[in-house]
C-alpha cells in the first residue's frame, strides 16, 4: 500500500497509528503541505480535495480518502485488533467521540483555513494563533465532557483497549501540545488516556515529530 501523507498532518497521523495497530505496512509518500504541494496537479490527480491522507491499497483501485473512512476500511479488511466495539451503541459512541476531533475540531485548524484567515480575513499571527488554540481545546473539552462522566470510559476512551476514538483523541492532543501550546489542565481524562496511548508503540512511533523531515517549532 501507499500512504500519501505529511509528517505534520494530524489526519495522516490517524492513519499511521491504525496501520501500526493492525501490523500493516504502507510506503509513505510525503506531500509537503508547507510548500503547498497538496494543490499541485499531480497530487490533485490522487486526491481532488487537495488534502492528505490518501491511501492506495494493493487492489488496483483508486485512492481512498478521508482518515475516518480509511480507518474503517482498514478495520474491515483486517479486523484484529478491532478499532470499533461490537455493539451498535458502543460503535455509535466511539464514532461520535472520533468525529468531535476529526469532523468538528480538526477542520478548523487546517492549512487552508489558516491561509484564508491570513490572506482573506487579514488576521495577524496572534489572532490566528488564538483561533487555532481556541478550536483545538474546545474540541478536547467536548470530548472530556463525555469521557469524564460516561461509564463506558475505561483505560481508553471506550473500555480497556484502544479504538478509533483514541486515535482521534491522540491526534487532537498532539495538535494541542505540539503545535498550539494549549493549556490542557481542564481535560484531565483526555490527557490521562492520551498518555496511556503514548505508552503504546503504535501510537508513539507514528507521532508527527518522529517522522522523517519533521521540524519542531
Ligand atoms: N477530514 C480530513 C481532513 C484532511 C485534511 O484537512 N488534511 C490536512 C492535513 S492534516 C491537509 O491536507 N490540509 C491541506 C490544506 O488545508 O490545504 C481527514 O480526516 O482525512
Amino acid at each position: 500500500m501507499k500512504l500519501y501523507g505529511f509528517w505534520r498532518s494530524l489526519a495522516s497521523y490517524r492513519v499511521r497509528v491504525a496501520l501500526n495497530l493492525k501490523g500493516l505496512q504502507a510506503e509513505e509518500i510525503s506531500i509537503d503541505l508547507l510548500k503547498g504541494k497538496q494543490t499541485a496537479p499531480d497530487y490533485l490527480a490522487v486526491n481532488p480535495q487537495g488534502v492528505v491522507p490518501a491511501l492506495v491499497p494493493d487492489d488496483g483501485g483508486p485512492p481512498l480518502f478521508q482518515s475516518i473512512a480509511i480507518l474503517e476500511y482498514l478495520d474491515e479488511m483486517r479486523p484484529e485488533p478491532p478499532l470499533l466495539p461490537k455493539d451498535p451503541r458502543g460503535r455509535a459512541r466511539v464514532r461520535g467521540l472520533s468525529l468531535i476531533a476529526a469532523a468538528d475540531g480538526h477542520p478548523l485548524i487546517t492549512p487552508r483555513v489558516r491561509s484564508y484567515l491570513e490572506r482573506e480575513m487579514k488576521q495577524d499571527e496572534t489572532a490566528r494563533n488564538r483561533w487555532l488554540a481556541h478550536w483545538t481545546i474546545r474540541a478536547l473539552e467536548a470530548i472530556e465532557g463525555h469521557l469524564a462522566r460516561e461509564r463506558e470510559t475505561g483505560r481508553f476512551c471506550h473500555g480497556n483497549t484502544p479504538t478509533m476514538a483514541d486515535i482521534c483523541l491522540a491526534s487532537q492532543v498532539i495538535g494541542a501540545l505540539a503545535y498550539f501550546n494549549c493549556d490542557t489542565k481542564d481535560v484531565p481524562t483526555a490527557m490521562r488516556i492520551y498518555n496511556t496511548c503514548m505508552d503504546i508503540e503504535a501510537f508513539a512511533k507514528a507521532h508527527p515529530l518522529k517522522q522523517p523531515g519533521a521540524r519542531p517549532h
